[in-house]
Parts: C-alpha cells; structure tokens; sequence
C-alpha cells in the first residue's frame, strides 16, 4: 500500500512493522500476542469519535444486547436495555479509516508471518466495532471463535484494537494460553459450544486464565481456536474495540456457508 505523507503520520509509518522472534514464539506457544501502542494515539481517538457517533445514531446494521442471549442479556429487544448496541456490524464498509486499518502494512505484514504471503479479511465474521455499555452489557463465556465459522483449515488470526482501556472491570477479553493447541472432547462444551465451567477438567483449564489489559493503540492478535471469553462492563464508560478476522488466500471458507456470504478483500491489492 502506498501511503501520502498525511496517512504515513496517521498510521504511525515509522513503527516497526513485523513481529520478532520471541514474539512468534510467543504466538505459536499460546496463541496470542499484543502489541503495545501499535496506532498512533490520534487515529485510535478518530476511530472512537466515529465509532461513538455510530452509535449514538445507531447507525445500521448493528447488533443489540438482547441478540446475543448471552449471560446478563436483556430477555427481548422490548425489554429494558434490549437494544443497547453490543456491536456495530460492516465495519469496513463504516469509514475509511476502519478500511485503512483494516489493509494497514502495521497488520499486513504480520499476518503475513502468521498465515503466509497472501493474506485476506473476512467481512463475514467480526468485521465490526465490539461496543460494552456500562448499563447493559452481558457475560460473554468461555468459547473459540472457529465453533461457527467454515473454512478448509482453522487457522484464522482475529486482530482486535483497544480504542480505549481494557481491563477486567470494564470486561477486557479473558484468554487461556496455549488453548488453540488442545484437542477438547464435545462432552467438554454445552451445546452452544462453550465450555462448561461446572466439570472439574474445565475448571483446571480456567485456572491459567489470563487477562488482555489493553491501552488505546494496543493490538491484540490471536487464534481463532484459542479459548477467550470476557465479563460484564463495571464502569461508567462505554468499551470499544475494533475487530477483524484474516485468513489465508488459499484457505477458502466453505461454499454455502456464512462464513462465505461476503466477499473476503486481499491485503496484496494494496
Ligand atoms: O467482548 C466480548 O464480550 C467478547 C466477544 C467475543 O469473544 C467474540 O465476539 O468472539
């Protein structure tokens, strides 16, 4: 991608753009790695002023707390809180400055080193704005991202950017290192696929849990089979994060399958 000396500032240009060795090892070992301050505190900032203005409006599509029937959720969109927005959904279709992000040479040429040379974004899966409202905001339990989505392999990187404090109060994700590698039985998850944290095999698992405290500007990459989960927002502020989901060029998602309902876009074509 070829940037003018406008967008080179916006995108922190001068950052180092590819992970080092420990880094990697750090990935391939448990699963995740953060990467402190990767955007530039004034683009972080833009994209929060455009995600709140989403918001406020709600701007279309979204989804709302009561569609997620999570733990704390409101019971229907009628019933109070039912239509506290938990995600603004398309967002690279948004603003250009969620699309930029999206293709940044920050996130393109590590997940080159994670995925392989040709790299795409989903537009099926995450491709939105997680939004934890201090009113209403429900538990998100213990699950891999990989359970619903369709592709030849499971190896897709999710990059989720802090567009302001994470911490577990106002329900930062939680993650269990290294849980992208374990084979787990089906009798170890409920039937929607989360792990059931009443079984004493699970509640070992859990104990290694770790949280992703995150600043505005850090960058968190992890494996779509790690186990993650997080809690409620305790505070009185509003949590927002942007999220993507990458995978390789030749690893297809499923024909018929949701996961191929959108087109993917390429990194390479910028
Ligand atoms: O912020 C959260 O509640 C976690 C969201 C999440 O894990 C997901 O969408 O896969």
């Amino acid at each position: 991608m070829r940037l003018n000396a406008g967008l080179r500032q916006l995108w922190g240009m001068t950052a180092k753009k590819a992970f080092n060795d420990s880094e990697l090892a750090q990935f391939t070992r448990d699963g995740y790695v953060i990467v402190r301050g990767l955007v530039p505190a004034a683009t972080a900032a833009r994209m929060r002023e455009i995600a709140l203005a989403h918001l406020a409006e709600p701007r279309l599509p979204v989804e709302y707390e009561a569609d997620t029937q999570y733990p704390g959720a409101p019971a229907s969109l009628d019933a109070p809180g039912g239509r506290t927005v938990r995600r603004l959904l398309q967002a690279y279709a948004r603003d250009a400055v969620f699309r930029e992000w999206a293709v940044s040479p920050l996130i393109a040429a590590r997940l080159s080193q994670l995925l392989g040379p040709r790299v795409e974004v989903s537009q099926a899966h995450h491709n939105c704005i997680m939004t934890k409202d201090p009113a209403y905001s429900s538990i998100t339990s213990w699950h891999r991202d990989i359970r619903y989505w369709s592709f030849e392999k499971p190896e897709l990187v999710s990059v989720w950017l802090a567009l302001g404090e994470e911490h577990y109060k106002n329900g930062c994700l939680l993650l269990l290192p290294g849980s992208h590698r374990l084979e787990v039985r089906s009798d170890q998850l409920d039937a929607a696929q989360f792990l059931r944290t009443e079984l004493d095999e699970n509640r070992g698992l859990l104990r290694t849990q770790i949280a992703a405290e995150m600043y505005a500007g850090d960058v968190l990459f992890f494996h779509c089979r790690l186990f993650h989960a997080a809690s409620h927002n305790q505070t009185a502020d509003t949590k927002l994060s942007v999220v993507y989901t990458y995978h390789a060029a030749d690893n297809h998602p499923l024909p018929g399958t949701r996961s191929a309902a959108r087109p993917d876009v390429s990194l390479s074509q910028y």
